[in-house]
């Protein structure tokens, strides 16, 4: 067994008991109650979902196991003479809670490296897609087409038990992680470079493979690195973790379930905020004729956006109720790599300004950027500009939080999920028996 996978397995064993003398002991204990508002809309803030792979203060932001970003920023190890850490250590630290040691660090960095060749069945269903499709779902369906390859399927059809669920869903997380990032940079590639592809150096990190293939120089490694890292987990209530989750509840797979929570990522109010964030900025940088804006033009920008019915992308959070530590992990970024750059000081001016009219405007609960207003800037400075494709780096960093998730749901034997609807009448009636 893998270095990675026993320790999980140690894990998992301490772990068990914990969930199994819960529901036995306290199952019948209250942790909240619904509301016919919370019934009606989105579920919001009801607490009915367990995670420990991360949690999210309204006021603090995410903690991943128990670590705030600078944190993990800090203690994770880094590729020396870089500031960001690798990305197989911090799956270490998702999966089992643990901060990694080189030596840990470097057995994963194998696992991904023997797991990483993409078939090319793959590449031929990429391009056999329409010209246009977008890059979100050329990602989901590259990931679907990969489903036959799944180990969980192959041992449930041979009759594994269910407290071995974990072990095949574990094969095929890492299986599909080591390839995310070759998929992603082949549409990129394929899509907006004319079809010139560039191999994986199988000697280079998950970041810093990645940043080769997209053929962009560094500090390219170091953007994928954090950028993987800030987006991969945000509890468990949000569009892609929850789809993720719903959908390995059935024993659908990592690949269907993957695929699927890209499917809810790619919504504009979630994960494709970034790239309208840019399409945005871009409509004012045309407006101004490419001179920054003052803070009252931008804020009449903003309010022509509000008053035309339109939501500002990168601001607002269902949950979060301050300004998103992702965001200032990033915006630190810029202040150092790119103080001047011409974009970010659009965002900068936007910081200064949205949050006090949303304020005004008095509808948004959380008038704060979000992780999405300030990362495609900073794509956009290393030569990315193709906005489309922003989401799918999203993507690549929330299938390792996802599948974290999902490993921990089959170990825990979590059943498949069935809340309970009821109709319009009958809160009527509930309603009116409460009056
Ligand atoms: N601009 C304008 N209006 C906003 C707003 C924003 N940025 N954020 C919230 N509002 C509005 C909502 O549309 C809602 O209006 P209605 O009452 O007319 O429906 C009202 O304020 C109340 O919404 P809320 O309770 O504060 O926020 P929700 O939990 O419903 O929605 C979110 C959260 C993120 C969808 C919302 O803030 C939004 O649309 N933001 C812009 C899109 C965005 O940046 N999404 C990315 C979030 C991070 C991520 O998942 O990647």
């Amino acid at each position: 067994m893998s270095i990675l996978k026993n320790k999980l397995y140690e894990k998992i064993q301490g772990w068990r008991p914990r969930t199994t003398k819960l529901l036995k002991e306290h199952g019948s204990v209250k942790i909240g109650d619904v509301t016919i508002a919370q019934a009606i809309g989105g579920i919001r803030g009801v607490k009915c979902l367990t995670t420990d792979i991360s949690y999210l203060d309204p006021f603090e932001g995410i903690r991943f196991r128990g670590y705030t970003i600078p944190e993990t920023l800090e203690k994770l190890p880094k590729v020396p003479g870089f500031e960001m850490p690798l990305v197989e250590g911090f799956y270490y630290l998702l999966l089992t809670g643990d901060i990694p040691t080189d030596e840990d660090v470097k057995a994963v960095a194998e696992e991904f490296n023997k797991r990483k060749i993409v078939p090319q069945y793959v590449f031929d269903v990429l391009k056999a897609m329409p010209e246009d499709a977008h890059p979100m779902t050329m990602f989901s369906a590259a990931i679907l087409t990969l489903q036959k390859e799944s180990e969980f399927v192959k041992a449930y059809n041979a009759g594994m038990g269910k407290m071995d669920y974990w072990d095949p869903t574990y094969e095929d997380a890492l299986n599909l992680l080591a390839k995310l990032p070759q998929i992603a940079a082949f549409i990129y590639r394929y899509k907006y470079k004319g079809g010139d592809i560039i191999d994986p150096d199988p000697n280079l990190d998950m970041g810093g493979n990645f940043a080769h293939m997209m053929g962009i120089d560094k500090p390219y490694d170091d953007v994928a690195r954090m950028y993987f890292i800030l987006h991969s987990d945000h509890e468990s209530g949000n569009v892609s973790a929850h789809t993720g989750h719903l959908v390995a509840s059935a024993l659908s797979d990592i690949y269907y379930s993957i695929s699927a929570m890209l499917n809810g990522l790619a919504g504009p109010l979630h994960g494709l905020a970034n790239q309208e964030v840019l399409r945005w900025i871009q409509g004012v940088r045309d407006k101004m004729g490419g001179e920054i804006p003052t803070e009252e033009q931008m804020k009449k920008f903003v309010w022509d956006t509000l008053n035309s019915g339109q939501v500002i992308p990168g601001y607002g959070h269902a949950v979060l109720r301050k300004t998103d530590p992702r965001y200032q992990a990033q915006r630190e970024f810029c202040l150092k790599h790119l103080p001047d750059d011409n974009l970010f000081k659009y965002v900068d001016i936007l910081y200064k300004v949205v949050p006090d009219i949303l304020v005004e405007q008095g509808k948004a609960k959380n008038p704060w950027p979000n992780v999405d207003a300030q990362s495609g800037v900073i794509q956009w400075y290393y030569g990315l500009k193709e906005y489309d494709f922003y989401t799918v780096l999203f993507g690549i960093g929330r299938a390792l939080g996802i599948t974290a998730n999902i490993i921990w749901d089959r170990a825990l034997g979590y059943p498949i999920e069935r809340p309970k609807s009821l109709t319009t009448t009958m809160l009527e009636d509930i309603a009116a028996k409460s009056e």
